[in-house]
Parts: structure tokens; sequence; C-alpha cells
């Protein structure tokens, strides 16, 4: 196990050990422990290898033991008999807002509540608002608070379904039954969050490549199981179908099942007009509703199927009936960017403020990566929460990654960090000086604290946009996926303001944002506005993003030339410097 699934089971031990009403310094004492792992800047396995776990703040000689043991086996006893120690429907009331350990122990003890469903009905019963602390309020908290969470069961962000379908497509292109294979639906149509992920695979032995299926580690519960396809819940509550094709018939079904639904129907009536039928199957010779293999049109791929109905290829992310069809009939779709055109990031934060790495391991990390720069872009001083920099730290940072980079240069090597800010929109102004700002190599100005008034807030953002220093503004509509609505804000009134001032945008990566959200982009794109595509990463594994948040500008119809940080350090210091300059 590594550091974060042994803090994961830390954690979990602290939280049942709260549920069974444990002493609330041995409870902490675990969620303590497991927040110290996180933190941690050296490989664990190294630090129990060395038997140093005992320099760590907070690790007795039992600690170190049940570290040891996951750290090496991967499993506890311990922990597994917790867990079976307690009803299993539990920890799941914790996920109801508003519930802590000590609500759902006393829920569990005095009224036998073990579960949502039970907990529901409780409520319905009107038997929550009878118990002491608790009240009609609370119990109407509680049952919007199901009802919440019921909504958003059935969705889940991107990187958690890439995370569990990527292992499953590796593992199924491995077998020797399965001739060619894929994700589907949403999920290969790169949507920000997706209801079921599909895979899709073409083989002469379908139960052999189902069986395996159901069998892949990841696995929970196996919810359907045929002949050529199977329904499958994975760990971590997403479901994942299953289809199995004859090769022939796997551009058709691939094509169909990528969807969206909207551009299947468009697709069905093209060829319908060109008198020919299209379905899962195949495309068919004829105006009836067919299966019939000696009536198919041969196609090796999605891309002949697309030429047969007198179209360009259109990439899986545009297949949303957003115009791809009229675009694709008269040869103008876009070349996409690509993730591998990507150079840096714009917006990233380090150990100065809230994120995890110092500024060596970044940059180390980075230019690892292949990456030209990456910039600093820790929080402004309002961020007091965040640990944000005043206005001495951050000039200590200038100094610090000025010394970073000497290092690179004297080893010859092109890589920079760039110094930044991610300066917080005040209501009177921005966070920092114009002055300090203008030292900068890159500003990024973010709302964090918005107004309960639209036009308050557009026109804090036109402010910021108006300001020479201002490159970019941060996540745009604050948005969290599956948390947070968007602010209210009149978005193209500030599209308006960036285009007028040379103003960029950014996509941010984090999938927990992808704010631009991809529908916005062709009308930026339309007045000018360019897109940079950043991580905000808090951790070096959020170097990743870069990935996703192309996807993203794919989907956003985005090419290399509508993307700041596919330039090359040279060039992205001109763009820098242009805004300055004018
Ligand atoms: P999701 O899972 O809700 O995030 O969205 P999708 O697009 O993955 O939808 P899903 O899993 O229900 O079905 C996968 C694809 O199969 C869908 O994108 C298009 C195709 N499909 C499914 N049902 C229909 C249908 O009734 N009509 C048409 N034209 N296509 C369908
Ligand atoms: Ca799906
Ligand atoms: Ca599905
Ligand atoms: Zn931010």
């Amino acid at each position: 196990m590594d550091k974060d699934e042994v803090a994961a089971v830390l954690a979990e031990i602290g939280t049942l050990l709260e549920l069974k009403g444990e002493n609330p310094f041995k409870t902490r004492a675990y969620h303590n422990a497991a927040r110290v792992l996180e933190g941690l800047t050296e490989p664990l396995e190294k630090i129990v290898a060395e038997n140093r776990l005992g320099e760590l703040k907070g690790f007795g000689e039992a600690l170190q033991e049940k570290v040891t043991r996951l750290v090496t086996t991967g499993t506890l006893p311990y922990h597994d008999e917790l867990k079976a120690s307690l009803p299993p429907g539990l920890p799941a009331l914790l996920e109801i807002q508003g519930l802590g350990p000590k609500k759902v122990k006393r829920l569990h003890d005095e009224l036998g509540i073990d579960s949502v469903e039970k907990l529901e009905a409780a409520c319905k019963a009107d038997a929550i608002a009878a118990l002491d602390g608790f009240g009609e309020k609370s119990q109407a908290k509680i049952l919007e608070a199901i009802a919440f969470r019921r909504q958003f069961a059935s969705r889940h962000r991107l990187i958690d379904a890439l995370q569990c379908a990527e292992p499953i497509l590796e593992s199924l292109r491995g077998h020797p039954d399965v001739l060619r294979c894929s994700t589907a639906g949403s999920l290969r149509r790169w949507k920000e969050v997706i209801g079921d992920i599909d895979f899709l695979v073409s083989s002469k032995h379908p139960a052999a490549v189902i069986g395996f299926f159901v069998d892949q580690p990841g696995v929970r519960t196996v919810l359907a199981q045929g002949d050529t396809k199977a329904s499958v819940l994975l760990e971590g509550g997403i479901q994942a179908d299953l289809r199995v094709v004859a090769d022939e018939e796997y551009p058709f079904a691939l094509a169909y099942f990528t969807g969206s639904k909207e551009h299947n129907i468009v697709m069905r009536q093209r060829a319908i007009a060109r008198g020919l039928r299209l379905n899962e199957y195949g495309l068919f010779r004829g105006s009836e509703e067919t299966r019939d293999p000696a009536l198919r049109v041969a196609c090796r791929e999605e891309r002949d199927i697309f030429e047969h109905l007198g179209l360009r290829y259109v990439p899986p992310e545009l297949r949303e009936d957003h115009g791809e069809f009229a675009a694709a009939e008269s040869d103008v779709l876009p070349r996409l960017v690509e993730w591998t055109d990507l150079r840096g990031s714009l917006h990233n934060h380090s150990n100065w403020s809230d994120g995890r790495d110092s500024l060596e391991a970044i940059a180390a990390h980075a230019h690892e990566l292949g990456l030209d720069y990456w910039a600093i872009t820790d929080h402004s001083r309002a961020s007091f929460q965040a640990n944000g920099l005043d206005a001495r730290r951050l000039e200590e940072q200038i100094e610090a990654v000025g010394k970073v980079n000497a290092s690179y240069a004297a080893e010859g090597s092109g890589f920079r960090l760039l110094t930044g800010t991610e300066v917080d929109i005040l209501k009177e102004g921005l966070d920092f000086e114009d002055a300090l700002l203008a030292r900068l190599d890159v500003v990024v100005a973010s709302l964090h604290v918005p107004s309960s008034d639209a036009a308050e807030n557009t026109r804090r953002l036109i402010r910021a946009a108006e300001n020479p220093q201002v490159h970019m503004l941060g996540h745009l509509s604050g948005r969290l996926l599956l948390e947070r609505e968007a602010y209210r804000l009149d978005i193209p009134a500030v599209l308006k303001a960036c285009a007028e001032t040379g103003t960029w945008i950014e996509l941010n990566a984090s999938p927990y944002r992808f704010d631009l959200d991809w529908r916005l982009w062709r009308q930026a794109k339309e007045l000018g506005v360019k897109c940079v595509i950043n991580c905000d990463a808090h951790r070096l594994d959020h170097f990743g993003f870069l990935r996703l948040g192309a996807g993203i500008a794919r989907k956003g119809w985005l090419t290399r030339g509508d993307v700041i940080n596919t330039l090359a350090l040279p060039e992205l210091t001109t763009a820098l410097s242009r805004k300055r300059a004018a």
C-alpha cells in the first residue's frame, strides 16, 4: 500500500472508532496520523524500511506497528475486525450532510437506524423530529440531504470513471479472445460527469470475455450477465456495461454506443436520406430495419461510416449534436488540440500556500515530464485559510524561484519555473498592488468569495480583466462539479471584456471544476478570447490534469492555436508581455 491508501485506512479506523463511541483522543490520533501520512514528501515505504516511523508526529508504537503491517502486507486484521463489528450501512450515513459520528451513533443506538433507507423511513415517520437534539428542522434537512445525495449518486466525475475504466480496458486488451476494444458512451465523449461506464469488445468467443470481465478486480456486484453483455457495479459505486460483438459489427456498435443519443439520431436521419439504415449492427442498404449481413455496407472503422454518410470523421468529444454535422459536411471541423501539445501549466500551488510540494520537487517533476515551464501561482493574502502569501513572502518566493531556475540554467536546461500569483479579486479590487504584480511572470486573478449579486460579481471580474497586469481569470464560474453551482454571473459580459482587454481565460483542468465549461468555449473563441489549460495543481499527481483539461478543450472545439500554453517558452514570454506593453 502507498501512503494515500494507508492514510485512507487510518482515517476510516478513526471514523469507525467514532461510530463506536470510543474516546475522542484515540479517534483523533488516527485522523491526525492519516493527515501526517498524506503530507509526507518522501516515500512511506522508505520510512518503514528504515524504521523511522517513530519520528513522525503522534506515531506511537501501536500505530507504527499497524502502518508497517499495512505497507508490507496490504491488510490489517484490526481494521477488518472493526469493520465487521459495525453494521455495514453505518459509514454511508456519515455521507449525509449534517450527520457526524455522534449523531449517527445515537440514531443507531436509539432508533436502530443502520442504513440510509431506514433513516429516510424514520424521517418520513416523524421519528427523528421527536429525538432529543434533532427536531423538525434537522429532520427536514436530513431528508433534503438524502434527496441531494441520491440525485448525485448516479453521476460521477470523469476522473473517477477513468480511474475505474482504464485498468479494466487494459486488462481486456490483454485477453487473447479480445480482437478490438474501447470505452464508449459519455466516457469516450469525455463528458465532465458520467452516468455509467460503457465498454465495447469484438471477439469470436463472447462468453469467455464476459466471464473474464465480471471477474475483474474492482467488480463488487454482477448486476446482469448474458451471452454477449454484462453489467457490473464497481467498488466506488459506478456501474459498468460491457457489450461483445462480432468484429464486422464493431465499428457500427462503437459509433452507436459512443452516442450521444442526439448525435445518433442525426446520423440515422442522414442514413435514411441516402436510402440506408443505420443501427448498432450496421449500415444497411434499403429502407427496412434489418440485421442482415448480406445487406451491410462494409465498414472497417468508424471513419468509414462517416464517409458513407458524406461526413468527415467526427472525434468522439464533438458528438453532441452541437454543430458537428454542418462542420463535418463542409470539411471545416477544427483540428483539435492534443494534450501532448501542452508545454506547462500557468496556475499551480506549492507548499508556500496550500499546495503539498516544495518548489524544488515541483520543478523536478515538471522537468522530468518533459514540460518547458511551470508557473507557481500561490494564493494571495486574503485567502488566509489557504495560507495565502502577503507581499513580503511573495517577494521571498520570487527569489526562491530564481534560485531554482539558476540551478536549471547552470545545467544547461531550458526548463523554467515562472513566478506568479493567484491573486484574489476582492470587493475593492485586487489583493496586491499593481507594482508588485508587474514583477511577476504570470498573474491569475480569481474570485473566491463571490457576492450573491450577479451584477456585482460581473463588475468585479470585468475590473480585474481591465487591469493590465492580469494575464488571465481563473476558474471563472466558481462551480464545483456535483457540489456547488456556478456563481451568479453574466459570463458573456465577462468574455466580452476579456476580448477587449486581451485577457485570457483559464480552462481549469481540475476534474472538480473543468471551469470554464466546454459549452462556452466556442463563444469565447468567436470573440477572440484565448484559453489557458491550467492544472491548478496542489500536488504532483495533479500534473495529470493536463490530459483531462485538454479533453475538455477538445470538447470546446479548441485548436492548438487557441491555447496559450501550447507555446514554447520564448513565444509564451512574448505573449505574457503583450497586454502589459499595450
Ligand atoms: P451516461 O452514461 O448517462 O453518462 O451517458 P451515455 O451517453 O454513456 O449513455 P448510455 O450509457 O445510456 O448509453 C450509451 C450510448 O448508447 C449513448 O450515448 C447512445 C446509445 N444509446 C443508448 N440508448 C439509446 C437510444 O435509445 N437511442 C439512441 N439513438 N442511442 C442510444
Ligand atoms: Ca454510459
Ligand atoms: Ca450504459
Ligand atoms: Zn483558486
